[in-house]
């Protein structure tokens, strides 16, 4: 989730009254309507419109489950300049629609969490596809001074929102950007990542959109760090004994679904977007916490028939929306050299600026990907870039990392993974995800040492680097591992691991800072959709793909790869014994199993890294 700026900067900065005559836009006004679907709901929605008619502007909308009304009455006027971010638009008279979405806040109708579009199947049936045609076709036709066009945008679920606006679109719609959209539900993003359950996101998630119509709550936990009440909580069967009592219909869709099954694959934008039907910006954020996935796999999708040239792709360095930020120069503890978030306002206005205003020469470059380490914006005609060059960085038996195949027969790195003390993803205390001081926003860039010297976690070091070595497009992990129970899951992480002493910024020696990592459950090694037990003691491959970067590993740094099994608690821990549903285990599934890497001539486990000669 992510609150945008103009919701906290307009808060005390508006008047009510009559503005000043001027040729330029100097305030706005904000008007709120119920605008009628076609099967009759009304959605509530907040327009912003210059005050003093000037030249016809286009629409930006922006639909959102999380509240579309901010705290100023009827007919408030705005001046432009406290208008945040959303300034240089509102200067150039920009209509902005704030709209709730069907079943949230002062919406009618009701909520799914991830509605299908039913539309596609049946044509009498509304989703967030149809909503939005409805929308646009009203605020086309009802409000005074537009120019006719409309764009949509917005970060994760107002991004999703954006994205099945885009599907049958109403001819209006000239353009949209999903930025952090989710994809696949299943697959990765929000709820699971390759079928592990994303247990605290997932509990505190549905928590805070299906508690509540008229609010986004935060559920009353009796403590501030979180890694000890997960862990008692034990079973998952418990959350609804305990707590939900079967009234959230995520949570029991969730246990209903602990398949890739139809319920899963319909909510699958995968499923009901083939094509791009108008502009599509897709914007990512490499350590974004939440919805990292969707918008490289959404783009890739839509790539494949994007035969009119319509589908663009940003990535940068940041977390879930950190584009949004003021400056985004830096994240947890890494610096990024420049105010990246500013480049992107800068972007995202010419995109809009062209499609919707006609204004500019409309190329855009297929993608702009921020490169890390070296710190610059690079632009590519394809993304990944064709001309990378493959390279196998492969884990050995002495727990180094290299480029050199492993020639030994046997070599193999073992630990035991024990579902009673399991790993933290993040250093303790495990705030609340959307909790005061909560650090679920930097995770994704925290140093690594808090966890590299427990016994459960294995790591794989390289020698220093001679030179820049720098990673472009898909990581993929390629592991060879064996348990001796019968379900685990991996965890493989690539990390870059800063020099020992660093005179130039002391406070970074030593830094392990992971730039891919990814977990897969290991009883959909073969298909998500049917699962199966592991054989004790049978190496086996696991395939896990950890995303596309673009980083540079700087000369004097080292590459490492990380093994663990246990990622708490955003993962919810595997019983490590095989069982139909985990949803379903009892305490005495958990058990303690011995986890083995391979690292030898047959089964060789590495990390595939797209290399480029830069
Ligand atoms: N990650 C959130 C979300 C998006 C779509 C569906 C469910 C959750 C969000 O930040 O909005």
């Amino acid at each position: 989730m992510k609150k945008s700026l103009i919701f906290i900067l307009l808060i005390g900065s508006f008047f009510c009254g009559v503005y000043a005559q001027t040729d330029t836009i100097s305030s706005y006004t904000k008007k709120t309507y119920m605008i009628p679907m076609r099967d009759g709901v009304k959605l509530f929605t907040v327009v912003l419109a210059p005050t003093q008619e000037m030249a016809p502007g286009p629409f930006l909308i922006k639909r959102t489950p999380y509240g579309a009304d901010f705290p100023l009455p009827e007919n408030a006027i705005i001046p432009v300049k406290k208008m945040g971010s959303f300034q240089p638009m509102a200067e150039d008279g920009y209509i902005f629609v704030f709209q709730d979405m069907r079943g949230k806040f002062k919406s009618e109708g009701s909520f799914e969490m991830t509605r299908p579009l039913y539309h596609l199947i049946d044509k009498t049936k509304t989703d967030e596809s149809t909503d939005a045609y409805d929308a646009i076709d009203w605020l086309v036709k009802n409000i005074k001074n537009n120019n006719g066009k409309a764009g949509i945008n917005g970060v994760s679920y107002p991004g999703y929102l954006a994205l099945d606006a885009s599907v049958d679109p109403h001819p209006a719609l000239k353009a949209s950007s999903p930025q952090a959209s989710p994809a696949d539900m299943f697959l990765g993003d929000d709820f699971h990542h390759n079928g592990a359950f994303r247990l605290s996101y997932g509990f505190e998630y549905s928590y805070l959109v299906e508690n509540d119509k008229l609010s986004n709550s935060n559920f009353p936990f009796p403590q501030y760090d979180l890694y000890n009440w997960y862990l008692q909580l034990g079973s998952l069967k418990n959350v609804n004994d305990k707590y939900y009592k079967g009234r959230l219909a995520a949570w029991n869709d969730f246990i209903k679904h602990p398949d890739y099954d139809d319920y899963w694959k319909k909510s699958s934008t995968l499923t009901y977007i083939q094509t791009p039907q108008l502009p599509i910006l897709h914007v990512g954020g490499y350590f974004d916490q939440e919805d990292m996935n969707g918008p490289q796999l959404m783009y890739r999708h839509l790539e494949k028939k994007d035969s009119f040239n319509r589908n663009f792709i940003v990535l940068g360095p940041w977390n879930h929306g950190g584009w949004e930020d003021q400056k985004a120069d830096s994240l947890g503890e890494i610096n990024f050299g420049s105010n990246t978030a500013a480049w992107f306002q800068a972007l995202q206005k010419r995109w809009f600026d062209y499609w919707l205003r006609g204004i500019g020469d409309g190329k855009f470059v297929e993608a702009s990907c921020f490169q890390t380490g070296s710190n610059i914006w690079k632009t590519y005609d394809s993304w990944p870039p064709k001309n990378a060059v493959m390279k196998k960085l492969y884990a050995t038996s002495e727990h180094k990392a290299s480029f050199i195949q492993p020639s030994s027969a046997t070599g193999a790195v073992s630990y035991v993974s024990d579902p009673a003390t399991p790993v933290p993803y993040r250093s303790l205390p495990i705030e609340a995800t959307y909790g005061e001081g909560s650090r679920w926003y930097t995770w994704h860039v925290e140093d690594q040492r808090f966890v590299t010297t427990r016994p459960d976690v294995v790591s794989f070091i390289m020698d220093s680097l001679t030179e820049n070595e720098t990673v472009t497009g898909k990581v993929m992990a390629h592991l060879f591992a064996s348990t001796t129970g019968t379900d685990a899951d991996f965890v493989v992480k690539l990390i870059d691991v800063y020099p020992a002493f660093d005179t130039g910024n002391r406070k970074m020696s030593g830094y392990q800072l992971p730039v891919a990592m990814e977990v897969i459950r290991g009883r959909y090694r073969k298909s998500f959709m049917q699962p199966s037990p592991l054989v004790p003691g049978k190496a086996e491959e696991f395939v896990i793909d950890l995303h596309d970067i673009n980083h540079t590993f700087l000369k004097g740094h080292q590459m490492m790869i990380q093994v663990q099994s246990t990622w708490f608690p955003i993962i919810d821990r595997n019983p490590q014994k095989y069982v139909p549903s985990i949803f379903e285990a009892k305490e005495s599934d958990f058990i303690k199993a011995t986890e083995t890497v391979y690292c030898n001539k047959q089964y060789a486990s590495y990390v595939e890294l797209p290399v480029m000669k830069e």
